[in-house]
């Protein structure tokens, strides 16, 4: 089986599939250790890994590049966020087969305007396009698509925006007759009410996907057992783990003046000689290297 065929049969198996954030192939690499299903291919992470904001700053390239990188890396599936699509549909249809080619099995594709503003940012701009533009947007990425296996998961952000439970619905239910494979209903309420409200309310053939980042006491048993969810994202948790452990290393040096304390708790150089794939290159040397 490919792996966009196991991700796809996995989707659809009425399994909880867990997907952790990366923004580089180190950060999926340990991912994959941990034990993840898949890889997400975070916008969000790559933007913030540039220091610039996650609003359609970086070009459709730079995602590309991480997408390549992290996909011949690691043997587990990867998400990759497109945003909006890089544009319209026709955008769309000339997008998705490169991120076919770069190795991703999946795409997650919002129904914002481009360019778009981050969805968690509070008073963040949120406009969406017309229902009937997205449902292009999705067909066009459905009919450019190589590999039938190679998902188009459509996000729905009107919670998001402010528009309420009947609009998430409304857009949802169209963007499965647009032939989506998954909807991911984002909400970037404190609670999981409004989430909630929306999956007992989704009779939609499809799988829903989460991304329970603002409603972090949701468990992935409590997602289980509502039993429409096929994958839950987690989206920034590395980034924000990396950054987090930066600033305190970085802080213990200038407080203490040098490197001794940290150098007890920060992984060996060892350890990051292994995970950049030490074995390999010997394995190569003694082989090729006459
Ligand atoms: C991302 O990780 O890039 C996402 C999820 O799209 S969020 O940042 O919550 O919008
Ligand atoms: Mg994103």
């Amino acid at each position: 089986m490919t792996k966009n065929e196991t991700f796809a049969l996995k989707l659809r198996s009425g399994v909880l599939a867990h997907a952790m954030a990366a923004h580089n192939p180190l950060a999926a690499k340990l991912a994959e250790r941990a034990g993840f299903d898949a890889i997400w291919g975070s916008g969000f992470e790559l933007a913030a890994s540039y220091a610039v904001p996650d609003a359609s700053i970086l070009p459709m390239s730079t995602h590309l590049e991480m997408t390549r990188a992290i996909a011949a890396t690691v043997s587990i599936p990867l998400i990759a966020d497109i945003d909006t699509g890089f544009g319209n549909a026709i955008n769309v249809s000339y997008a998705i087969p490169q991120f076919e080619a770069a190795g991703a099995s999946a795409v997650v594709m919002e129904d914002k305007a481009f360019p778009k503003d981050t969805s968690l940012r509070e008073g963040g701009r949120q406009e969406l396009v017309r229902i009937e533009e997205f449902q292009g947007k999705v067909a066009a990425a459905c009919a450019a698509r190589g590999d039938r296996d190679f998902l188009v998961i459509a996000r729905v952000e009107a919670l998001i925006a402010g528009l309420g439970h009947e609009e998430a619905q409304r857009r949802a239910r169209a963007y499965e007759e647009a032939r989506a494979d998954a909807i991911l209903i984002h909400s970037k309420s404190k609670t999981p009410d409004e989430v909630l409200e929306f999956v007992r309310g989704w009779h939609g053939r499809v799988p829903l996907v989460l991304v329970p980042t603002a409603y972090p006491r949701l468990t992935e048993a409590d997602i289980a057992a509502l039993g429409k969810v096929g994958l839950v994202i987690y989206g920034n948790h590395s980034i924000r783990a990396a950054a987090g452990a930066m600033q305190a290393a970085f802080a213990q040096i200038r407080r203490e003046g040098g490197i001794a304390g940290v150098d007890k708790t920060l992984p060996t150089v060892g350890d990051i000689i292994e995970l950049q794939g030490d074995a390999r290159m010997r394995a190569l040397e003694s082989k090729f290297l006459r």
